[in-house]
């Protein structure tokens, strides 16, 4: 028996790596426990039992054995109810019997403090004394996934849908139980299960039974599924004449329609709305607020304990470009301040952690700020939208982190950085089908950090990106030093070659969002603007003279940001414009920097290649081919954004490059001066 286990563990370890597992890979370790107890009917309670005999089972090769009595060595999972510890949250004792305690006040709780204790083994990390208490710093912790029931998805890189295709749920619902799997060992408890560009097809009572099944498929790993709702459902899908929010055959249209669901799925978890944006119906149709729409579907809701999620990214996307004084960044706060007050409890307004659209580089929004009587909840895009997509790597939790930090000065002598202001986090994820789930392996890590941070936003980058390299890629220090060094300068690096100074990412804003295309973010209705021409280039968002959005933040902040003495240079395009021969702190120009930092992103980016390379050998070769190969394309295309954008500002500033690199591009052949030799020419039929 024995040696037939020995031999299954060989065996895992010897299997190519798919990045299936992502960071549950269980790979051998010394000391596991072997004995366990763990009782409890729930859905969660059997994962419980599950996951720890899976895990044991791939990281001793032995059997876990479910015992009635403690004994050293045994992990007693435990349901206390009067533990006084918060929901989801758990204790690890270690007791005098040798045996540890992982106790919580419900099922989810001890889920969590199972996989925190599996990380722990994971990560190398003693278990023989353990005295600690963790509780997640927002009880809220949801995913969104921007799927459409035919299976695409909006703005995902990792493949199909994992629950839906052409126009249902799945058949095979695995790999959404396997997902579901995957948040929570992050302790994500919620789940929005399609685009908030809503379908609203999807509140119709035909697709009911597929809802419940995919609510069926996540519930045994505590996460609570929600839909995205379109506003106009009443109409569409209800038969009624209105969508009118004060109208009372809309609001108890909303009621019948919110029981029937809780009465297939008892635990749904509420809504999300994405309403008067970006061409999606809302309250102004009918001269009402954002509060009015939030609250008539809050109130069908909350008898049942479901929440409604309001989404804070309203603008308006026809705005004119040619009225200096306009500006999208503003709307946020333009839209939602007034109503500070008039929502509902069971209401969080879900804020972007930038004022513009998940841009390379953003000021934290004022609206975190803003809201004092509104609950809130910071909107973070883990899928890699304006980030090269699958195709680059960029590790987001260094960005997120700053936001997360960024003190706000919302109360008078009490520091309020945005983490704790806002009472839920939501990750935007988008993940597929695709083996890996992200397209890119190393984005992998943009998820764990996403759930990590959801649960304790003090760990550092370097801390979570640790955790997560060790779980994934083992202990070898070379390898671990060699990941770490790419994943912590890749958000740099990425800015360096795509938009640095607040520029903003310099991509395609009206279409895919993916390659280099400077003109794109100007002279049109999306609001995206850099305002550059011969003279300089930024969008003045002073109080001063220009949109006035400074004054959206408090009076520091605002202070800070409105004056060019104290603006931060890797923010200062974003409030100001200036001539291109302006001076950055450093005393290096704006032009100068803009050529500087291009030419040295397009350096760093071919370095993570050359860095990932020397693990050839070292790690699963499947894996290291993946990404050697996505970093080989990124390195090619750092280039051709770094030579788009310096030409771009050489032809318009009119300002050589001090180091006499722009305009020239060695090795490129123009096409004109193209000859064609060695062809035939035939006529085509
Ligand atoms: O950035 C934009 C995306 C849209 C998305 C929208 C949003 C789902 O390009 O694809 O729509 O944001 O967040 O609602």
């Amino acid at each position: 028996m024995r040696r037939i286990m020995l031999l299954l563990v060989c065996c895992a370890a010897l299997r190519a790596e798919t990045g299936a597992d992502a960071w549950l890979r269980y790979t051998p370790h010394s000391n596991v426990p072997a004995t366990f107890m763990a009782s409890g009917t729930s859905p969660v309670n059997a994962s419980v039992r599950r996951e720890w005999t899976r895990a044991v089972r791939a990281m001793s090769g032995q059997e876990p054995r479910l015992v009635n009595t403690p004994q050293a060595g045994t992990v007693v999972f435990k349901i206390d109810s009067d533990s006084g510890l918060p929901a989801d949250a758990f204790r690890f004792k270690s007791e005098s019997n040798g045996s540890i305690t992982v106790g919580a006040k419900d099922d989810r709780g001890v889920l969590y403090g199972m996989f925190a204790l599996l990380r722990k083994i994971q990560l190398g990390e003693a278990i023989a004394k353990l005295d600690d208490q963790q509780a997640p710093s927002a009880a809220i912790r949801w995913v969104n996934e921007w799927d459409n029931i035919d299976g695409s998805i909006e703005r995902g890189y990792g493949g199909r849908s994992i629950f839906w295709d052409n126009g249902h749920a799945r058949a095979d619902l695995t790999r959404v139980s396997e997902y579901a799997r995957l948040l929570a060992s992050l302790g994500i408890n919620g789940c929005s299960i399609n685009n908030v560009n809503a379908n609203p097809k999807l509140l119709s009572p035909e697709m009911l039974p597929d809802v419940a099944r995919i609510a069926d498929a996540m519930r045994p790993w505590g996460v609570r599924i929600a839909l995205s709702i379109d506003f106009g459902s009443p109409m569409s899908v209800g038969g009624l004449d209105t969508f009118d929010p004060a109208d009372p055959r809309v609001a108890a249209w909303w009621k019948d329609r919110v029981d029937a669901i809780y009465k297939a799925i008892p635990d749904f978890g509420g809504f999300v709305l994405k309403a008067d944006s970006e061409g999606r119906v809302g309250p102004s149709t009918y001269g009402r607020t954002h509060a009015d729409a939030a609250n008539v579907v809050a109130r069908a809701l909350k008898p049942h304990g479901g929440i409604i999620f309001y989404r804070g990214f309203v603008y308006d996307h026809h705005m004119d470009w040619n009225n200096p004084k306009n500006d999208r960044a503003r709307a946020a706060y333009d839209n939602f301040k007034p109503l500070d007050g008039k929502f509902d409890d069971n209401v969080i307004v879900q804020i972007k952690n930038g004022p513009i659209d998940f841009q390379v580089r953003e000021p934290a929004s004022p609206l975190f700020g803003a809201l004092e009587h509104t609950n809130e909840a910071i909107e973070l895009q883990v899928t890699q939208e304006y980030f090269g997509q699958a195709h680059h790597t960029v590790f987001l939790v260094p960005y997120w982190k700053e936001t997360l930090d960024f003190d706000m000065h919302a109360k008078a002598r009490v520091s309020t950085p945005v983490k704790s202001l806002v009472k839920a986090f939501v990750g935007v994820v988008n993940i597929g089908l695709d083996e890996n789930w992200t397209g890119n392996h190393l984005s992998q890590a943009n998820l764990y950090g996403f759930g990590r941070l959801a649960w304790n936003p003090n760990l550092t980058a370097k801390q979570i990106d640790d955790e997560w390299a060790k779980q994934t890629f083992g202990s070898d220090p070379k390898v671990l030093d060699v990941v770490s060094k790419i994943q912590l300068t890749s958000w740099r690096t990425f800015e360096n070659y795509t938009g640095p100074l607040g520029l903003q990412t310099l991509t395609d804003i009206t279409g895919n969002h993916y390659g280099v295309n400077v003109e794109a973010s100007e002279r049109n209705g999306w609001g995206q603007w850099h305002r550059a021409d011969s003279q300089g280039v930024g969008m003045d968002r002073t109080v001063a003279t220009g949109t006035g959005y400074t004054g959206q933040y408090s009076p520091a902040v605002a202070a800070m940001f409105e004056s060019l003495a104290t603006i931060p240079d890797d923010l200062l395009l974003f409030f100001h414009h200036v001539p291109y021969t302006y001076k950055l702190h450093t005393g290096k120009t704006v032009i100068q920097y803009i050529y500087d930092s291009h030419y040295q992103g397009a350096e760093e980016a071919a370095r993570l290649g050359a860095e990932w390379a020397t693990l050839k050998g070292k790690i699963d070769s499947q894996l290291y081919s993946d990404v050697a190969a996505r970093l080989e394309y990124q390195a090619g295309h750092a280039i051709v954004w770094r030579d788009a954008i310096v030409q771009y500002f050489l032809k318009e500033s009119g300002i050589a490059d001090a180091q006499g690199r722009a305009g020239h591009y060695p090795g490129r052949m123009e096409a004109e001066d193209a000859r064609l030799t060695g062809y035939t020419v035939f006529d085509v039929n």
